[in-house]
């Protein structure tokens, strides 16, 4: 007993002395950290991954309820540790999309994205609703850890899953960007599989920037997610239920639960009076309709045309010291903009609450839009409302979109099922490009 005992301890203390670069290299990040920039022609926001062997930049458009990585492979890719997953292989049947999951063949020459016995599955450009196979595949990905205040060394995922597909599908994408970065309720999306490498908490946050020429950030982690100067915005958070839609919105994967984050919007007020709602309309049914969903990809909050008439019609009444001038598309309400002043929290107007439960459910908590995320200058003199009508019969009823996040914090825990909102920023002294991406000294 004892001598086995003893033994252990000098294999132990031998490993200890032998090794001292392991634990070095074994350094395990709390967190990671992006920066997200908004490209000012598409409004899509955008990040960049390290991946490959060697290591590229892939700049990247972000998909808050996509699935998985995807990327242009016909175009330069090249790394010495791509691998593709094979079709019969356990990460090929937990990928989603089974029923147009397939074994792909290569006629020409073996590269990233042709090989034979490939398990191939759907990727979904969603700027453009248009979707194409893919060969799930795998390669090194490299991002910057981070204690919550600046970034700190790069770690790396060896063999992190994604999907090798078409240059054809990048159309609609910002110049520049080689694919979208899924960060949606799936195993193989971003959050999942840096929580997963890492063995840190199922959260990650968004606090997207209205500027492109500063940028917001993503973490993936828990907070603190700390801003100049000195603020940690994950105590501004107050937590709602996210809800599952029972149906995937890519087309003929009816059956499978999508990877998108809803949650359940109760009431729109505007200037604290609820709007009247068909409230039926706020409920996901079993065909996947109904709901409220949240979208990077949509510039701007999308409402069914009844919910828009109301939202619309009781702001305009409420902001009657500006006149109504011609709209200028997409937006249906426009006005002139000399006769808004200016708050803090941007433009003078109506402001729209949207009623959610809090994760109690006993009480409701509201999602304050101000000015500054409902109101847009589209040229010298004409501010619209950000709103867009989605017509009589949209999927999602109420999509929110890019322009209503900006300089909000939002955090996703997946392991609560729980989206956590902050107030605007704007209202606490910072602003979501305040993190500091200088690197420590
Ligand atoms: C894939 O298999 C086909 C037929 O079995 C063969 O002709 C082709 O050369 C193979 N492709 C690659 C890249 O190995
Ligand atoms: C692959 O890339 C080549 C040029 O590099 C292009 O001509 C071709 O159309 C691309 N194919 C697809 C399917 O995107
Ligand atoms: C409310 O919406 C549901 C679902 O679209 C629809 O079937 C119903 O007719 C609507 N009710 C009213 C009063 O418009
Ligand atoms: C808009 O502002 C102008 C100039 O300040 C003022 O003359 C006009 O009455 C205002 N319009 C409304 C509808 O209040
Ligand atoms: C109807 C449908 O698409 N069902 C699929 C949902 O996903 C599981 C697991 O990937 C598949 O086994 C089902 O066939």
């Amino acid at each position: 007993m004892a001598s086995k005992s003893f033994l252990l301890l000098m294999v132990c203390s031998i490993l200890s002395v032998t090794f001292p670069l392991t634990s070095q290299a074994s350094f395990r990040p709390k967190a990671l950290v992006l920066p997200v920039a908004k490209d000012s022609s598409t409004l899509q926001y955008l990040a960049t991954l390290h991946q490959r062997t060697p290591l590229v930049p892939v700049k990247l458009t972000l998909d808050l309820g996509g699935e998985f990585l995807w990327v242009d492979c016909n175009q330069s890719f090249s790394s010495s540790t791509y691998s593709p997953v094979h079709c019969r292989s356990a990460q090929c049947s937990q990928a989603p999309g089974a029923p147009h999951k397939f074994c792909s063949t290569c006629l020409s020459r073996a590269r990233p994205g042709c090989s034979n016995n490939t398990c191939s599955l759907i990727a979904k450009n969603t700027v453009i609703q248009f979707v194409t196979n893919a060969d799930l595949s795998r390669d090194v990905v490299s991002a910057k850890s981070t204690d919550g205040s600046r970034p700190g060394r790069a770690v790396s995922v060896p063999g992190f899953v994604f999907s090798c597909t078409y240059t054809f599908l990048l159309e609609g994408l910002a110049s520049g960007v080689k694919g979208m970065a899924g960060l949606g309720r799936a195993g193989t999306s971003l959050p999942s599989q840096f929580s997963a490498s890492f063995r840190f908490a199922r959260k990650f946050a968004i606090c997207l920037s209205p500027s492109s020429s500063s940028s917001g950030v993503a973490f993936f982690g828990d907070g603190p997610y700390m801003m100049r100067p000195g603020i940690d915005v994950s105590k501004f958070l107050y937590y709602t239920p996210l809800v599952t839609n029972p149906v995937n919105s890519v087309p003929g994967q009816v059956g499978n639960r999508s990877a998108e984050y809803y949650i359940e919007l109760k009431t729109i007020a505007v200037n604290g009076k609820p709007v009247p709602l068909n409230s039926s309309l706020l409920v996901i049914d079993k065909e996947g309709y109904g709901g409220t969903k949240i979208s990077t990809v949509d510039p701007y909050t999308v409402l069914e045309t009844s919910i828009y008439k109301a939202v619309v019609g009781a702001f305009t009444k409420g902001l009657s010291q500006a006149p109504r001038v011609a709209p200028i598309k997409p937006f249906g309400e426009c006005f002139d903009s000399r006769n808004i002043s200016s708050t803090r929290a941007g433009p003078a107007v109506p402001r729209i609450d949207l009623f959610l439960p809090s994760m109690d459910r006993k009480r409701v908590s509201y999602w304050m839009m101000s000015g500054v995320n409902s109101m847009v200058q589209v040229k010298e003199g004409v501010m619209c409302l950000g709103i867009v009508d989605g017509g009589l019969k949209p999927v999602t009823p109420v999509v929110i979109g890019g322009h209503q996040l900006e300089n909000h914090l939002l955090q996703f825990d997946l392991a609560s099922s729980a989206l956590g909102i902050s107030s605007s920023l704007l209202l606490r002294q910072t602003t979501c490009s305040n993190f500091n991406f200088n690197p420590k000294a």
